[in-house]
């Protein structure tokens, strides 16, 4: 559940101020993890609300596209389809944001309420959407304390924006959400970010509350820690960048589609680096993914074998 928007992006390395033409493109965290989820084939469904305009329709599209189930997104008559818009600089590309009073960030908490969403395994929310409006914040602290969707488990990848609140503002709101979480990815960076900790213990004893608190480290690797079981480490594979954007997002739906076919611990971790690779070797928020079957395979050779 989360908002999904039109990206509007210039030319690589192209300046926005100077661009003349725009690529369109459609990017939201859990709609990509929705989507890599279906092309591992799972079944998923995306929740959430776009404006009943060209773009709006444009999302819902895309979404659909991957496989995901899209008909619990509602259209708004009187609110618009988020945007954000790519400027591409030398050392970085920066992000500008027209999403204030969008259609998703009129979400409230009465979508969890529909019966459609009965049997679903997995709720996956993340940092974004608290950050969106007072009612977008309402619906997750529905979702982590209220548990409207009885036998989920509740996913929560922190990502925080700081285009959309400081680290100050983010910091107590996103640890409160993700302790009461069953399931957490967090950035080392972004942990140090927030609450002045890389260290995944120490990120660990901040947040008790999961059963399992993933802590990832960008190309050196990620570490599990769980309540029930010793912590695990699992290195990132050696792949050739193209852009990250999107690759948290794999990331988490690897590691979900590993705990829904109810592989090890270091099973999941590795099929997260999986995935996430295919996003890194390909430009835009969703990449397509190999078959199971390569995935099987990778998952049964040695960490050694992926350098
Ligand atoms: O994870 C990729 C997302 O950051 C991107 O698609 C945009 O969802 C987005 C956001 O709100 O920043």
């Amino acid at each position: 559940m989360g908002e999904t928007m039109v990206v509007l992006c210039p030319a690589p390395g192209e300046p926005l101020e100077h661009a003349e033409q725009v690529g369109v493109a459609v990017g939201g965290a859990e709609s990509n993890v929705a989507g890599y989820l279906a092309r591992l084939g799972h079944r998923a469904a995306w929740v959430s609300r776009v404006g009943d305009d060209p773009f709006g329709r444009a999302v819902v599209r895309h979404v659909a596209t991957a496989g995901v189930r899209v008909d619990l997104v509602t259209v708004d008559p009187a609110a618009p389809t988020g945007l954000y818009v790519k400027d591409p600089g030398p050392d970085a590309t920066a992000v500008h944001y027209y999403r204030a009073g969008s259609a998703a960030s009129r979400l409230e908490a009465g979508v969890l309420a529909d019966p459609r969403l009965a049997g679903a395994r997995v709720l996956h929310l993340s940092g974004i959407t608290p950050a969106l409006s007072a009612s977008c914040r309402a619906l997750v602290e529905h979702a982590v304390t209220d548990r409207p969707l009885p036998g989920a488990l509740v996913s929560f990848d922190v990502n925080h924006r700081a285009r959309l609140w400081s680290a100050d503002r983010a910091a107590p709101v996103l640890r409160d959400l993700a302790d009461r979480s069953d399931l957490v990815f967090v950035g080392q960076d972004e942990a140090y970010a927030l609450w002045g900790t890389a260290d995944p213990a120490a990120v660990r004893r901040l947040l008790p509350g999961p059963q399992t608190v993933v802590v990832k480290d960008g190309a050196v690797g990620a570490t599990a820690l769980h309540r029930d079981a010793e912590p695990v480490f699992v290195p990132t594979p050696r792949v050739t960048v193209v852009e990250p954007v999107g690759a948290g997002d794999a990331f988490a739906a690897g590691y979900l589609a590993g705990l829904l076919r109810d592989l090890d611990p270091v099973r999941r971790l590795r099929l997260g680096h999986l995935v996430a690779a295919q996003a890194l070797g390909s430009s835009g928020d969703n990449a397509p993914v190999p078959p199971w079957a390569w995935f099987d395979r990778l998952l049964a050779a040695p960490v050694d074998a992926w350098s």
